[in-house]
């Protein structure tokens, strides 16, 4: 082998060797990762609206089921994508995704609402968070609506690996 195609060599892979070990870069995703990330949060965001509307409440921050503490994501999925009772009431499912939008990665028997890279959502109820308002008492204000002018959740992704930053569904104006 040339000297020049060795050097050349070495430096291919010194470049690639990062991209390899999954260390962090700067952008780890490209503007159109980005878009469609957007856009996948804003069809979450109108179902959790749709949801809120439908049973007065959003989707909890921690709900225990057969005995096993759901993540986040896990919650999204069972609020969001299966039907329910709530209430008394069977409701949902409010969004339906495509095969590559949720997945049990756990293996605990509940799937995950996933991002377009296949890392697990991210759902904060900040108002129960804040200790302000739960979703259990978010129907006994008098006047639920205006209150939904105020920031309710946050919806994000901690991107592919080696993003240096989460992506958030950006906040309301
Ligand atoms: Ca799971």
């Amino acid at each position: 082998m040339p000297l020049s195609s060795l050097v050349l060599a070495m430096l291919t892979f010194g470049l690639c060797a990062p991209l390899l070990a999954g260390d962090a870069q700067p952008d780890a995703y490209t503007r159109e990762q980005m878009i469609a990330q957007q856009h996948n949060f804003a069809e979450m965001d109108t179902a959790l609206k749709a949801f809120e509307i439908e049973t007065g409440a959003l989707p909890p921050n921690e709900l225990k089921l057969n005995g096993k503490d759901l993540t986040s994501s896990e919650i999204l999925y069972r609020y969001l994508c299966t039907k329910i009772e709530i209430e008394h009431r069977q409701v949902g499912p409010f969004i339906e995704l495509k095969k590559d939008q949720a997945k049990d990665l756990s293996g605990n028997g509940f799937p995950s609402m996933l991002d377009i890279w296949g890392q697990p959502i991210q759902y904060d109820n900040v108002k129960s968070n804040a200790g302000k308002m739960t979703a259990r008492n978010w129907k006994d204000l008098k006047d639920p609506r205006k209150e939904a002018t105020r920031k309710e959740y946050d919806i994000f992704s901690f991107g592919p690996p080696g993003a240096s930053a989460p992506i958030f569904l950006p906040a309301e104006k």
